[in-house]
């Protein structure tokens, strides 16, 4: 995919807010601080379009960045960070649950995992319930110039291993900082996901 437009086209926090015009959304999902606005900055090829921080929560609305004017990606706030108060943690919640459940648009799921670590009973759960939805899953297992290269395939095992993916699934290492992986995840997202939208 080449990107010749991305722009921020909508913050919203309920559905009245959301895009009206029909294209179709990929969210990136995974918990709090594990780089999803760091990844859609290197798939988009900016680098401050999406914001992000050292700190946990930072995104905290719904935030569709239009692209090539085809569809959005969407970053939707992460999940597991406890330190925010519980009311603000049910609103996230809510907003993202019922964006995710009910929303026409959304085409497929990029879920981010953090490829040093297996994956926490929250992101199982989160796996889980997206499936149970029918959504389509590509995992992103980022924050790849972490662990040395001799890791990679021993962590993939692991991630698919505890998530319970199949034959058919896809574990793509990528590094935000470095922007390895960039060019697959877009072929895995326009084949698996959009099913050719410039066509
Ligand atoms: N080394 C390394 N650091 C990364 C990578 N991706 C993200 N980070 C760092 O991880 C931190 C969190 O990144 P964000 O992109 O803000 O994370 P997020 O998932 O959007 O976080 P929330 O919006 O709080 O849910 C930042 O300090 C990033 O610089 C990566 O691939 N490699
Ligand atoms: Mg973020």
């Amino acid at each position: 995919m080449e990107v010749k437009k991305a722009e921020l086209s909508c913050v919203g926090a309920s559905f009245s807010q959301y895009p009206s015009d029909g294209r179709p959304e990929i969210a990136f999902v995974g918990k709090s601080n594990v780089g999803k606005s760091t990844l859609i900055n290197a798939m988009v090829g900016r680098n401050r379009l999406a914001r992000t921080s050292s700190q946990p929560g930072k995104t905290r609305t719904i935030n569709f960045y239009g692209v090539n004017d085809l569809f959005y990606i969407v970053d939707v706030p992460g999940y597991g960070y406890a330190k925010a108060p519980k009311t603000e943690i049910d609103r996230w919640s809510k907003m993202t649950e019922e964006y995710m459940q009910k929303r026409q648009e959304l085409a497929g799921v990029v879920m981010l995992i953090d490829i040093r670590h297996e994956p926490g009973a929250n992101d199982r759960v989160m796996y889980d319930w997206l499936k149970h939805y029918g959504y389509k899953i590509i995992i992103a297992a980022t924050k790849l110039d972490k662990i040395k290269r001799s890791q990679i395939q021993k962590q993939v095992s692991v991630i698919k291993k505890t998530l319970g993916l199949g034959a058919g699934d896809f574990v793509i290492p990528f590094s935000g900082v470095e922007k390895t992986g960039k060019d697959e995840l877009w072929q895995v997202i326009e084949r698996e996901l959009l099913e050719n939208p410039e066509e």
